[in-house]
């Protein structure tokens, strides 16, 4: 069985690390002496010490009674684009003038990887996300994350939207931080599974739904086995000359685009679903 941990807290208390046990409850790691994930994540078998602790004696708390919060820390979040065709392919159409741009970094060796936020500008599960006034087109990107320790090894694996405001990035290339990094630009979680390989990761699935009142406006889906690139090989390439003393969040990029004439609305509601790990949902606010 899956490892889910989560990070979350109850009214005016401080967050702590736990465990998401099926739907309903959360074992209370903080009980066993686990204070953060960034100290349990830099341990060699992350897995192997919560399987220690996980005794029926741990504290329980009602999922209900709880609030999740983003599983991340100090770790800033960084995002890779351009990894799936599909992610090519609607870059290509959106901009005029970059569309060679896009089509030679799906082929380089070097991949495009960007910064998209710090860990306290991340949206928790059930918080909202953002839409730019000055944005007539902005869609969710979902996303499966890597977790990386300060070694820059894949720890574990959790959901992200890498919200894009597409008409601002297929106006120039050089706006991209522009449509990428704002307020309620980037959400994380709802937990993070541990103990799991890239083999294994690669077989899950991601889906995206987003409702408007009760109305489903779009539903899609990916494997993640579409990915061009490793897993490694996108965590190497960011750890190349940078250290991260805390860890980092990597986004492996969208294999997710709605249609041309699809935008998000405020009051929407964005579902990204992913197999092991869970449903990261959020509502939509104008920012
Ligand atoms: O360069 C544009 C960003 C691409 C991206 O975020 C993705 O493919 O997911
Ligand atoms: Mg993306």
């Amino acid at each position: 069985m899956n490892l889910r941990l989560c990070r979350y807290t109850r009214p005016g208390g401080e967050p702590r690390p736990g465990i998401l046990e099926g739907d309903d409850w959360i074992a209370d790691l903080s009980s066993a002496g686990i204070s953060t994930l960034t100290s349990l994540l830099e341990d060699r078998d992350p897995a192997g010490v919560v399987r220690s602790v996980l005794k029926p004696s741990l504290p329980r708390l009602a999922r209900n009674q709880v609030q999740l919060l983003a599983p991340v820390e100090q770790q800033e979040v960084w995002a890779a684009g351009v990894t799936y065709v599909r992610s090519r392919s609607a870059r290509m159409e959106e901009s005029e003038f970059s569309a060679t741009a896009y089509g030679k970094v799906y082929e380089a060796e070097r991949p495009e990887l960007f910064f998209k936020a710090l860990a306290h500008k991340v949206v928790s599960p059930g918080g909202a996300v953002g839409l730019r006034r000055d944005s007539r087109w902005t869609v969710p990107e979902p996303e499966l994350a890597l977790v990386l320790n300060s070694r820059c090894e894949i720890t574990g694996y959790t959901l992200g939207n890498d919200m894009s405001a597409r008409d601002i990035e297929g106006e120039n290339l050089l706006y991209l931080p522009q449509a990428k990094i704002y307020t309620g630009s980037c959400a994380l979680g709802p937990a993070i599974v541990l103990g799991t390989v890239e083999s294994q990761a690669r077989q899950w699935t991601i889906e995206l739904e987003i409702w408007r009142a009760s109305q489903l406006v779009f539903k899609g889906g990916t494997s993640v086995d579409r990915i061009k690139r490793s897993f490694h090989e996108l965590a190497e390439f960011l750890g190349r000359s940078q250290q991260f003393s805390f860890g980092a969040v990597l986004l492996t990029g969208t294999g997710i685009v709605p249609p041309g004439d699809f935008a998000l609305a405020a009051g929407d509601r964005v579902r990204i679903l992913g197999s092991e790990i869970g449903c990261l949902e959020n509502e939509v606010m104008i920012v």
